[in-house]
């Protein structure tokens, strides 16, 4: 059975079931999966603000639906026999969830329950008419935050060193990170700079912040000055180092400026609460085209370096940020193609 977690950052209680709800059959009753746990992972929260901004919308707007979060935890094994029992519920009319792994899970489930429909963000998958997936350009992403990061490990920046290396903390190795993310990255630092090296590490879970802080702390003391933590609650750890030793972060997923001012140099988003929220929508109001895949990416505005920001400006040098902007309007007018692999 699984438990849904009443999540206190939520302010439109009534909406919002700590338990297991019994909807009227003219009721919509949307369930949002949290492969693992909400909070410090960016991904996440964007997940869930989307969903409850949709449907805080569509109440407002008179329309009966409601939604459930349910936290799936950190033990991976049993996120199929989780979603199994959500789906055997019965109740829920969609089920909402997110990362690249969620699709293979679910595809023999929807053999089980053939009605239950499955929207899946940043993921792919296709042929299953149950199952819709969005992903994001990755390589746009995380190419540009590698361009950001090596610019900043080349520079003169107070803790800048002199060694052409940049680091990346994963919480474990999957397709999207070894394949597109972490290619990317390289990539774009390479861009800047072709001797750049980048060490590439990983935690092993999405929690474990006294390993994320081990590894960054090691990754320093290897000569990384920039580190790119994508390792969920782990990403503390990493940050905790990094005002401890003075070295910076390049952040991934959403706006983290906030996370460890005059140290965090880029901010490369996805813009998972915006689609999330679209999309969510669309279903309510029966528009969701179902049963296929869509990539988004940089020209639709779905992925986009956060530059706007006081924080920012304060902390990179205009040099840099000139760098980046034009970077950044190449991949904009097109010259500079990224297309995600
Ligand atoms: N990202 C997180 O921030 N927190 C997580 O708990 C998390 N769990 C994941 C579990 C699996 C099996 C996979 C494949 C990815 C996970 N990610 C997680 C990474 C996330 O999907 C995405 O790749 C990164 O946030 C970079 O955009």
């Amino acid at each position: 059975m699984v438990s849904a977690i009443a999540l206190t950052l939520l302010s439109a209680l009534p909406l919002f079931s700590a338990g297991r709800t019994e909807p009227s059959t003219s009721e919509l009753s949307i369930a949002v999966f949290v492969p693992g746990v909400v909070s410090g992972s960016p991904v996440y929260e964007m997940l869930v603000a989307g969903a409850q901004n949709a449907v805080n919308e569509a109440v407002a707007a008179g329309t009966k639906v409601s939604l459930t979060v349910i936290e799936a935890g950190t033990r991976q094994a049993d996120w199929g026999t989780k979603m199994v029992s959500t789906a055997a519920e019965g109740g829920y009319s969609l089920i909402i969830t997110s990362n690249p792994a969620m699709p293979e899970i679910i595809e023999p489930i929807t053999l089980l329950f053939p009605k239950q429909d499955f929207l899946v963000f940043d993921a792919k998958h296709e042929g299953n008419p149950a199952i819709t997936t969005f992903r994001y350009n990755q390589r746009e992403q995380a190419y540009i935050s590698g361009y950001m990061a090596a610019l900043v490990s080349s520079s003169s920046m107070t803790h800048a060193n002199k060694a052409k290396k940049i680091g990346l903390i994963a919480g474990q190795e999957y397709p999207a990170m070894t394949e597109i993310i972490l290619p990317a990255y390289t990539e774009g630092a390479r861009a800047v700079d072709p001797s750049f090296e980048i060490d590439f590490r990983v935690v092993g879970n999405w929690y474990d912040a006294s390993r994320g802080s081990d590894l960054a702390r090691a990754m320093q003391n290897a000569g990384c000055d920039v580190i790119m933590p994508i390792s969920g609650g782990a990403n503390q750890g990493v940050i905790a180092a990094a005002k401890e030793l003075s070295f910076y972060i390049a952040w991934f997923d959403d706006n983290g400026y906030g996370k460890a001012p005059s140290l965090v140099i880029s901010s490369a988003i996805m813009a998972q609460e915006k689609l999330v929220h679209e999309q969510v929508a669309a279903y309510i109001n029966g528009t969701l085209k179902k049963g296929v895949h869509t990539t988004v990416g940089m020209t639709d505005g779905y992925i986009a370096f956060v530059s706007e920001d006081e924080r920012y400006i304060e902390t990179v040098p205009l040099a840099l940020r000139q760098q980046m902007k034009a970077m950044l309007a190449r991949i904009a007018d097109g010259s500079l193609a990224l297309p995600s692999r």
